[in-house]
């Protein structure tokens, strides 16, 4: 399988984690999204949307990160990661949902403001975004908080929905978003960043850096 990714990106690291987590091989080729290559007419034939992650599975392609989640899990045979009974698939999908629409965008803003313009030569922060990402995420934040309660993990054992957050969660961290004030949802990250999928993903982030 060949992954079009960024080291950066945490929707790219996820699927790198996950096929580390049960030693599935990505051939990686790696598209410099800050010079805009995820959006060439190329890359939009093989997703319009003109973004990363993009998975090819001979003649499969695949976009939406979360979704290559379930099929690596499910292609390496790994059911205790990407469940099937109706109860624990809805209960992936509810982080996975919640995820995508309400835990990554404040980080996005924040990132994009703080790191992101940085690197593409864009300028100051915007200070009125940061402060409205900052409190949308302490929303949010609060919200793992007190989901995670007593568990491990977000469904209680690992599932693929540890790994859609965590990047995000990882990069929350970096980008200056105060998570340690979490200390269950700290706690959870650092069990997550402590697996050798997400060292060997997050190392090479930092190696590009
Ligand atoms: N929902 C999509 C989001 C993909 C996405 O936003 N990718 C970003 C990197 S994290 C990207 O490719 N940005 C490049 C661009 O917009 O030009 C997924 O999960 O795959």
């Amino acid at each position: 399988m060949k992954l079009y990714q960024h080291p950066f990106s945490p929707n790219c690291q996820k699927v790198v984690a996950v096929a580390h987590e049960v030693g599935v091989p990505l051939e990686l080729a790696t598209v410099e999204i800050f010079k805009g290559e995820a959006r060439t007419p190329a890359m939009r034939a093989k997703n319009p949307n003109g973004k990363l992650p993009i998975l090819e599975d001979g003649d499969f392609v695949l976009w939406e990160s979360t979704a290559m989640l379930a099929y690596i899990a499910a292609k390496a045979g790994r059911a205790d990661l990407a469940p099937t009974t109706p109860r624990e698939r809805a209960e992936v999908d509810r982080w996975t949902s919640w995820q995508g629409a309400h835990f990554a965008p404040p980080i996005r803003k924040v990132s994009f403001e703080r790191i992101v313009k940085k690197v593409m030569g864009l300028g100051a922060p915007d200070e009125a975004a940061v402060k409205g990402g900052i409190s949308e995420f302490a929303a949010q934040a609060s919200v793992l908080e007190q989901s995670l309660g007593a568990k491990e993990y977000l469904c209680g054992r690992l599932t693929i929905a540890d790994f859609d957050l965590a990047p995000y969660a990882a990069l929350a961290a970096s980008c200056g978003l105060d998570f340690e004030a979490y200390p269950k949802a700290t706690a959870w990250l650092d069990r997550m960043t402590a697996r050798d999928s997400m060292k060997k993903t997050l190392a090479a982030a930092r190696e590009a850096a």
